[in-house]
């Protein structure tokens, strides 16, 4: 496995004699855990000379390096992801299969290093993934939790969290590089002091430290020899194991700053689209970013001497408002340990950061009590001053005497730091992840900001990777499309649409749909087994996987479930094809509303699934721990993708992007990117219904919505909505979903009933379920339809967002790592 050619018996050599070295066992002796870690040190051992080589170019040709800061890397499983950006996973099947070996048994065998929640997450691993296979310098940036996203149970059909404890047999993936430790300051005061030449010079003294530490991941292009970096960093106590601090005395602060280190990376907060606003989370922040930029800067001082220069190397991309404080810290280390001028400092920081806007909920929106954010980081938080110091007279000079427009956009206003003012300000760059994202940022959100600097906006519309949605997670499909257009599609998804042709063509539909029956089997199987429940593969999928959240409305979806059985009960003889309403999603461990809406997806499959009146013609299936791993299977056994948003509420989506790839139909409101996929697709290959982004924001806008009126007037959904209350679903416990039915009409809850626009967008719905239900009678349109579904995915690659992103935004030189020099490490 050199330089491509891969030699069977030298791997398999290298399995066994990792097993002897880590573990003093035969290949005979080992479990299949020994041998995951067996393995993945023999796939290590090949990376490692491209990590090598990759990192000799990185040395002699110093191209432009893009830093990506991000409190979320939702990688999955490196294992087989690895395998195949080697280009080597059919070979190693091969070879693990002749000595009795099973890769899938292996590869199961992986912990999901789930270091994320969601879309956010997760879209930080299709980019890394596509920056390495488009050939760009990158080091992904964040933290090592020790514990991840939680793991689900299902008990009783509650959601149960379960800690995620990933690292407990090492992972084999990560190196420890102990030689960038870094420390992080916190806390203490500031004092100032004069130098020699008359400026000030700034010191923070009593602060608490910890140690930061990296951990660094390889991340493997496809097929090019580039290996790039995710570094996430680990805490440790400094003062702990010194004598000097007991000899003092300092048991204290000692044990302090143990703790501090301990609980800092301990686990990832497990909110998606909100915020919590922890103390914690902000020496999260801190912490990451500040070891960060500090590597980033001695990497960039290796070999230049003039840090005025630094944005013509150097670029953070800031995903979210997550790690703003980037911004601060950049600034920090210029002035005060670099001895530049404030406007200097500015400049460079100025052409160096970049923010990325995930969301436009009012509750992920960060703001700091300027009380925490001071106390934590005095010297942070005086130069956060300052920034905004000057940027209020620059509001003040550009609109003269309009108060309400300082009161809108100042970084430090009401007693809040906000974070998304920072980044907005000192961002050279500000991007939505969808057009239509975007443009509600400019013309609600953020409109102040895009009045004041327009030239900053721009869009750029997510992406995922093939190679896991489709080559890894897919590969029936993967070898369908490779043996009808080649296998160019593996790096450049838009050669896709050379499928056109076959969407119409009778023995390309029916394979079509036989692979999607296989996978539909396969996932059949994996239900039967974690569920216990059969369903029918020939039913129809129709699947929402996606973090639980109230503007997603699974309600939506599981409301239409009760009508459906509704219909079917008061007519048991009506004509009506098998529905598999397939749900997978964790709640955020506080949502009280989402993780009552799991358990009212679990009552409402209990009731059904046990029906013998309904003949099994309904299925309502929650897998449980939803998560990249099993996301991958689900993706490719879907008939419908229901990406029912509210719209306006949902920036892009990306699982909306995955079913697509994979040949399954969008039901799906104008949100997101679904605007965009529908225009790739067509109208009348997708299947749209609801109110538009500009009606909802006009109803929010006018408060004139009243679900009341629909209750009152419509029978069908009054029944469903009244049996939230009368014990159908609950019968040992009628009032089990009062607060549901609440959040539906009671104005008293929350700030208006029905926030999401539920019982408004229900009718709509119905009727595009029934469009759905009709149309998959009809075999062959529905083929067409699916094919040209993966037929026009092409645009919704991540490399085609990270080229724009390079083109647009960071500038990066394309470098190449010859096989000649991975051929001498
Ligand atoms: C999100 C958005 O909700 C989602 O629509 C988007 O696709 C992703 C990636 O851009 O970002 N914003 C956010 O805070 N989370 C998301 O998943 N957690």
């Amino acid at each position: 496995m050199k330089s491509g050619v891969f030699d069977k018996k030298a791997f398999i050599q290298s399995v066994r004699d990792n097993l002897k070295n880590l573990y003093r066992k035969t290949l005979e002796e080992a479990d299949q855990q020994e041998i995951f870690q067996a393995v993945s040190f023999a796939v290590k051992d090949v990376i490692n000379d491209r990590w090598l080589a990759t990192q000799q170019v990185f040395d002699k040709e110093d191209p432009k390096i893009v830093y990506y800061m991000s409190m979320e890397f939702l990688m999955g499983r490196a294992l087989g992801n690895n395998l195949i950006n080697l280009k080597e996973y059919k070979e190693v099947r091969e070879a693990l299969d002749e000595i009795g070996l099973n890769l899938d048994v292996i590869e199961d065998q992986e912990p999901d290093p789930a270091l994320g929640n969601g879309g956010l997450g997760r879209l930080a691993a299709c980019f890394m993934d596509s920056l390495s296979t488009l050939g760009y310098a990158a080091y992904g940036c964040g933290i090592r939790y020790r514990y991840g996203m939680f793991k689900q149970k299902i008990q009783d059909g509650f959601q149960v969290e379960v800690p995620d404890n990933w690292l407990k047999n090492g992972y084999p993936f990560e190196l420890h590089r102990p030689e960038y430790t870094y420390e992080i300051k916190f806390g203490g005061h500031v004092r100032t002091e004069s130098r020699e030449d008359g400026s000030l010079r700034f010191v923070q003294e009593d602060y608490q430290s910890v140690l930061a530490i990296p951990y660094d991941m390889p991340v493997v292009g496809y097929g090019n020899n580039v290996v790039n970096t995710l570094m996430i960093w680990d805490a440790a106590a400094k003062d702990y194991f010194e004598l000097d601090s007991f000899d003092k005395g300092d048991y204290q602060k000692a044990v302090e700053q143990q703790n501090l280190a301990r609980n800092l990376v301990e686990v990832l907060y497990p909110n998606d689209n909100h915020v919590a606003g922890k103390e914690l989370r902000l020496k999260q922040q801190y912490f990451f970013v500040s070891a960060s930029v500090q590597r980033a800067l001695a990497r960039y001082k290796k070999n230049h001497d003039d840090i005025r220069r630094l944005p013509e190397k150097v670029t953070f991309q800031l995903n979210d408002t997550h790690p703003t404080v980037t911004v601060a810290e950049l600034m920090r280390i210029l002035v005060d340990e670099e001895g530049l001028g404030w406007d200097e400092a500015w400049e460079i920081t100025t052409k160096t950061c970049a923010y990325t806007n995930h969301t436009i909920m009012a509750e992920a929106l960060e703001k700091w009590p300027i009380e925490i954010f001071q106390r934590l980081l005095p010297r942070i938080y005086q130069i956060v001053d300052e920034i905004n110091r000057r940027f209020v007279l620059q509001i003040q000079e550009r609109y003269p005497g309009d108060d309400g427009k300082v009161a809108r956009m100042a970084i430090l206003y009401d007693g809040q730091v906000k974070m998304a003012h920072l980044a907005i300000v000192a961002g050279y760059s500000v991007n939505g992840v969808a057009r239509l994202h975007t443009e509600i940022l400019k013309n609600e959100q953020l409109h102040d900001f895009y009045e004041m600097f327009p030239e900053k906006f721009n869009n750029k519309t997510n992406g995922i990777t093939q190679r896991r949605f489709l080559m890894h997670g897919n590969p029936l499909l993967a070898d369908w499309v490779t043996k009808h257009i080649g296998d160019g599609w593996i790096t450049e998804l838009m050669q896709l649409a050379r499928l056109v042709p076959y969407a119409s063509d009778a023995k390309a539909q029916k394979e079509f749909m036989e692979i999607k029956r296989r996978n539909k089997v396969r996932l059949a199987e994996y239900i039967k087994e974690h569920n216990g429940i059969e369903v029918d593969p020939d039913s129809i999928f129709d699947v929402q996987v996606k973090r639980l959240h109230e503007y997603k409305r699974q309600f939506l979806n599981i409301l239409h479930v009760m009508y459906l059985y509704n219909e079917l009960k008061a007519n048991p003889q009506m004509d009506f094809y098998p529905r598999t309403f397939i749900f997978g999603a964790k709640a955020a461990a506080g949502y009280r509303n989402a993780k009552l809406t799991i358990k009212l997806i679990n009552s409402v499959a209990d009731v059904i699934n046990n029906d013998a009146d309904i003949k099994g013609k309904i299925k309502v299936v929650f897998i449980e721990d939803y998560r990249v791993s099993n996301a991958e299977w689900i993706f490719a056994a879907a008939d419908v993708s229901e990406q029912i948003s509210t719209a306006s509420k949902e920036a892009s989506g990306t699982g909306n992007m995955k079913f697509m790839l994979n040949g399954a139909l969008t039901l799906g409101t104008m949100d997101g990117a679904n605007v965009e996929m529908a225009e790739e697709v067509g109208m009348e290959n997708i299947f749209i219904f609801g109110m538009s982004s500009e009606e909802v924001i006009a109803h929010e806008r006018n408060r004139d919505y009243d679900p009341m009126q629909i209750y009152n007037s419509d029978e069908g959904i009054r029944k469903v909505v009244n049996q939230l209350v009368d014990g159908t679903f609950s019968p040992n416990d009628p009032g089990l979903f009062r607060d549901l039915y609440n959040s539906l009409l009671n104005t008293q809850c929350t700030q208006y009933a029905d926030t999401y626009f539920i019982l408004k967008d229900f009718r709509s719905y119905v009727d595009a379920q029934k469009r759905i239900v009709e149309y998959y009678q009809d075999k062959q349109a529905w083929a067409k339809s699916a094919i040209l579904n993966t037929a026009h995915a092409g645009k919704f690659s991540s490399d085609r967002t990270i080229q724009e992103y390079v083109d647009e935004i960071w500038h990066l030189d394309h470098i190449t790592v010859p096989d000649a020099l991975v051929a001498k490490m």
